[in-house]
């Protein structure tokens, strides 16, 4: 049985000193969530402690952006999954199409930091979506099903299930425009769908597929009554906490 899972991805926004007020604000109205929805919050780098000191006494859940896939070295700017791991995170967002498209992202470094994530014991929330000329030009199934299993390649069904799909059309992210439910829910099956192919359908069927791009309180409730819709990757609602709240209660 999958359990929703809410997910807030703050992107570049909240420094420790926003991130504690947007938190605090959080806790007051959200430091128990009903037991069939798991909530996690995605702050940047330097307010992941700030955000786990904050929320270790409630259900909320800390997680990452992005991670590198080697363990330690000469990286300049980046963070492994042990530094996440020691900073309190039990999830990071991997591919998301900000990083495919300005940080050189590909389907195989997104490979190698899915299978580094779960080496710690990270749960990736792995972003696979399609832009809008890829989707008029009707290519948007094959694309996001080649994204699906490069993103797998090689993960035993075990490691897999600890995988969370998020599928984030790009034509819906920071545009203010949404899949409607149908589009939803046909995607999300469709993923379903390569991962019974790739796996089996138990494996499928206990994997949580999120949708993101511009979820919000006003279309929450019709994304998330579609019976292969887990969940929402949410941005810019998720920075207050008011909506975000709001979007945890409509899943409860
Ligand atoms: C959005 O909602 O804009 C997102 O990109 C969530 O990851």
């Amino acid at each position: 049985m999958r359990r929703f899972l809410i997910a807030g991805n703050w992107k570049m926004n909240g420094g420790p000193y926003d991130a504690a007020e947007l938190l605090q604000g959080l806790k007051e109205q959200k430091a128990e969530v009903d037991e069939n929805v798991d909530v996690l919050v995605c702050p940047p780098f330097v307010s992941i402690g700030m955000a786990s000191e904050i929320l270790h006494d409630t259900d909320i859940q800390v997680g990452g952006q992005n991670l590198h896939f080697e363990e330690n070295g000469a990286f300049t700017g980046e963070i492994s999954g042990s530094m996440l791991v020691e900073s309190g995170c039990n999830y990071v967002i991997i591919g998301h199409s900000e990083r495919r498209q300005y940080f050189g992202e590909t389907d195989e470094t997104v490979n190698k930091r899915v299978k580094k994530a779960i080496e710690h014991k990270l749960a990736p929330v792995v972003c696979v979506g399609e832009s809008l000329a890829q989707r008029k030009k009707d290519e948007h199934f094959d694309l996001v099903k080649n994204q699906v299993k490069a993103a797998l390649f090689g993960l035993s069904e075990d490691d897999a299930m600890d995988v969370v799909i998020a599928y984030e059309p790009i034509w819906a992210i920071g545009t203010g425009e949404t899949a409607s439910p149908e589009q939803a829910q046909e995607m999300h099956k469709h993923i379903r769908d390569v991962l019974a192919e790739l796996y089996s359908q138990d494996v499928a069927d206990g994997i949580n597929i999120l949708y993101g791009g511009s979820m919000k309180p006003a279309n929450a409730e019709e994304l998330l009554s579609q019976p292969d819709v887990d969940g929402g990757l949410i941005g810019g609602a998720s920075l207050d906490a008011g909506s975000f709240s709001e979007i945890i209660t409509i899943a409860e």
